[in-house]
């Protein structure tokens, strides 16, 4: 019998009233790894309704001492790095060094916003009329909805809580149906670091449950991660209600190569950024525009590679690419293959399926390299989320700046130079979110705001001190202790 996971509700772990619940599968080897609460409105209404009771209280215990909490489950983090690892591994495939980084990530978080507890800058001003004090404090929304992806199952959701935490907000976690053991990690390592009960909620579940979240009229803020069209509708939904919406919601990255480039550096960089975590990154480089000059070295030096990289049981040290997640996200690469091809583009290296021994057990895609893409078309336009990149051949630093723009999505943008005027150029001209100087599309560190432009974000950041201008609201206060009757623009 696969273990049963339970809800946390108030600082209870229960089952879910719905009683219904699903299973959750290694994606390398088909085991089933738990069963979890698919959980219903009701279940979501009890965690809300625990979130509020215990909102007021958590926003009223001083910051420094919500850190202090934060501080000790950041600890908790450290010294159950390698199990979380592992468990980040079998729940959703990528390779254990590359799992490692993704505690490392939330261990990082923590730690960071721990340190907020002490600082959550305001403004001091001085005011335009005498004998008046002028401030802005930052106040807590309430209860936060906090509904995260598998990809990163314990980076992205520490992303949300710890910030919102932080700032005085409760939390309702609704984690992805595809990454459940890691939110329940989370959730237990803040419980046992003496989290009061109510404070941080998690119920599992699958898109229902994540709408009945949203719709509840007392979560005051929602912070999504996921798709375009699920970030959309939610938008939609909260901008009807007025209710608040962080979205981060992918992107169509790209490596710019130019002539000058050195050659080694960004295949390595090209290899890491779109086939690293197999590709399913939102910060993934899923388009390589490459200088027309070098193309033909960097193609077939690019494919040489791409084709060697070691599949298999991410749990292997050997291995360098593990599985996809899950078998609706294989039939979405399948598609997009089948739609690259329709469209002209050639198949370089990969494209499909490994059917073939132990791999066959699992989700396996090879990494997949399309040559003469062209940039309008889909899949140099779409987010595939899967080991799929696509050589666009470019003639100037200007056309590259200009193909790179032309997308949806504006998440990450990465160029290969030696000349330091053209990488100035680029950062000028490149408007995604995140742009790397000789280095890949991903790496992103917590200190610093993450988030993209365009249909990747709607202007919120999460990380850094940007996360809590996500998470807080400015309260500004004005104190006039001169005794009488001040008008400020009025009395110029
Ligand atoms: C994501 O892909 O959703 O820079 C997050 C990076 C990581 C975070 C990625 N630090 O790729």
């Amino acid at each position: 019998m696969p273990q049963r996971f339970q809800n946390f509700i108030d600082g209870r772990w229960q089952d879910p009233k719905s009683e219904k619940w699903f299973d959750r599968e290694n994606p390398a080897t088909g085991e089933t790894l738990g069963t979890f609460p698919d959980s219903g409105r009701n279940d979501v209404g009890d965690a809300v309704a625990a979130a509020v009771k215990a909102q007021a209280e958590w926003q009223r215990t001083p910051a420094p001492h919500r850190g202090e909490i934060l501080f000790r489950a950041a600890e908790m983090m450290v010294a159950r790095k390698e199990e979380l690892s592992r468990e980040v591994t079998t729940e959703m495939g990528k390779v254990l060094k590359e799992a490692r980084g993704d505690v490392q990530e939330a261990i990082d978080m923590t730690y960071y916003m721990a340190g907020e507890g002490r600082r959550q800058f305001g403004h001091v001003v001085p005011s335009e009329l005498p004998d008046k004090f002028a401030m802005a404090v930052r106040q807590p929304h309430g209860v936060v909805a906090a509904i995260t992806p598998w990809n990163f199952p314990l980076a992205i959701p520490s992303w949300k809580l710890m910030p919102a935490l932080v700032a005085g907000n409760t939390v309702v976690f609704k984690p992805s149906p595809y990454s459940p053991l890691s939110a329940y990690n989370i959730v237990r390592i803040l419980e046992e670091v003496g989290l009061a009960p109510g404070v941080v909620n998690l119920v599992f579940g699958e898109d229902d449950t994540g709408a009945a979240l949203v719709e509840d009229p007392r979560v005051g803020m929602v912070s999504f991660t996921g798709s375009m069209e699920v970030g959309r509708e939610i938008a939609a939904y909260c901008g009807r209600h007025g209710k608040r919406v962080h979205l981060e919601m992918g992107g169509k990255n790209a490596i710019i190569v130019l002539d000058d480039a050195d050659v080694e550096l960004a295949l390595e960089g090209a290899v890491w950024s779109a086939f690293g975590t197999t590709g399913q990154r939102c910060t993934a480089a899923s388009r390589l525009i490459v200088q027309r000059g070098l193309m033909a070295e960097f193609s077939d030096r690019l494919m040489a590679r791409a084709s060697t990289l070691r599949l298999g049981n991410g749990l292997d040290d050997s291995v360098e690419m593990g599985p996809v997640v899950n078998q609706p996200q294989l039939q979405k690469v399948e598609s997009y293959v089948g739609i690259g091809v329709e469209e002209g583009a050639t198949i370089a290296c990969g494209g499909s399926r490994l059917k073939d021994g132990e791999l066959a057990k699992g989700y396996f895609f090879p990494p997949t390299v399309f040559a003469d893409v062209k940039p309008k078309m889909r899949i140099a336009q779409e987010e595939i989320f899967g080991p799929v990149t696509d050589l666009i051949a470019c003639a100037s630093l200007e056309e590259a700046v200009a193909v790179n723009n032309d997308v949806p999505y504006g998440l990450v943008t990465s160029i290969y130079t030696r000349d330091v005027t053209k990488a100035f150029k680029a950062m000028e001209g490149i408007t995604t979110g995140i742009v790397y100087v000789n280095a890949g599309t991903i790496g992103a560190e917590v200190h610093l705001p993450f988030g993209g432009t365009k249909g990747t974000g709607n202007g919120h950041r999460e990380a850094g001190i940007a996360a809590l201008d996500s998470y807080s609201e400015w309260k500004t206060v004005y104190v006039d202790y001169s005794g009488r009757l001040q008008k400020a623009q009025i009395d110029r």
